[in-house]
């Protein structure tokens, strides 16, 4: 089994060193966030820039890694309680960059009564918005460091590969993790997800991994075009 992901945030801007193209500066800063709305379908959000949407099981932390990026305490909303988020909410990130992003705060699946594939696990609405809006350029596919592989979300991701939609694993929760046994995670989870690449690891707690994840999102900001479905 292989799920093929887009190119991990780790990976550097490809920008050939030419006096015509010049290569991005490294640092990537927020410089502003905003919640936008909460909408519960494709048709009612506002057209605007690139979104990412954060997916994974409940309680991942999806939202806490939106406020971690942002640098802002209450962005999102974080809770200890599962199933939390259960909306389409978006903010609207502003890069030093000059760029303005969405990263999407999707609801998280795995904690409703809901046996078997994860797609099932997703309303229609959600559904509709990973397959169809052509503003997504990227899933962020968060997985807690200290759980072992789940075949939920190797199955989604898989999903969304078959549908052409780019997936990255983000491994959150680090700090939870001794640093000795760090590397032997993310090459436990990169097998299971048959990437290439070693998944980035984040904590929104003490911020490992966020300037990697911010060039990432940068750069892919204006690529990954999303290929033209074919049903
Ligand atoms: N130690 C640690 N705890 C974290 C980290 N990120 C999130 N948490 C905690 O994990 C719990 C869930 O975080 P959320 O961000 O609400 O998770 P979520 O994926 O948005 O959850 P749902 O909205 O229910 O799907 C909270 O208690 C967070 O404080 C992290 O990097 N390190
Ligand atoms: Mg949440």
């Amino acid at each position: 089994m292989t799920a093929p992901v887009a190119k991990p945030p780790a990976a550097k801007p490809a920008a050939a060193k030419t006096s015509a193209t010049k290569k991005p500066p490294r640092e990537v800063r927020v410089t502003g966030a905003k919640f936008i709305a909460s909408v519960s379908g494709i048709g009612e959000v506002p057209p605007g820039m690139a979104e990412f949407a954060m997916c994974g099981r409940s309680n991942v932390g999806k939202s806490s890694l939106i406020n971690a990026l942002c640098n802002q305490k209450q962005l999102a909303r974080v809770s200890k309680t599962p199933g939390r988020t259960q909306r389409i909410n978006l903010f609207d990130v502003d890069l030093s960059s000059g760029q303005t992003i969405r990263l999407v705060d999707l609801p998280g699946f795995g904690h409703a009564d809901v046996p078997g594939a994860v797609q099932r696990q997703f309303s229609p609405m959600i559904q509709a918005y990973l397959l169809e809006q052509p503003a997504l350029r990227a899933v962020l596919l968060l997985v807690d460091a200290r759980r072992d592989p789940d075949p939920d979300a190797i199955g989604f991701a898989e999903w969304l590969s078959e549908n052409h939609v780019p997936v990255v694993l983000i491994v959150t929760k680090s700090d939870k993790v001794p640093k000795t046994e760090r590397f032997g995670v993310q090459e436990k989870l990169r097998r299971a997800f048959g990437q290439a690449d070693r998944p980035l690891l984040c904590s929104s707690q003490v911020g490992d991994g966020m300037p990697d994840l911010l060039r990432f999102l940068r750069d892919a900001a204006g690529h990954l075009p999303r290929a033209k479905k074919s049903r």
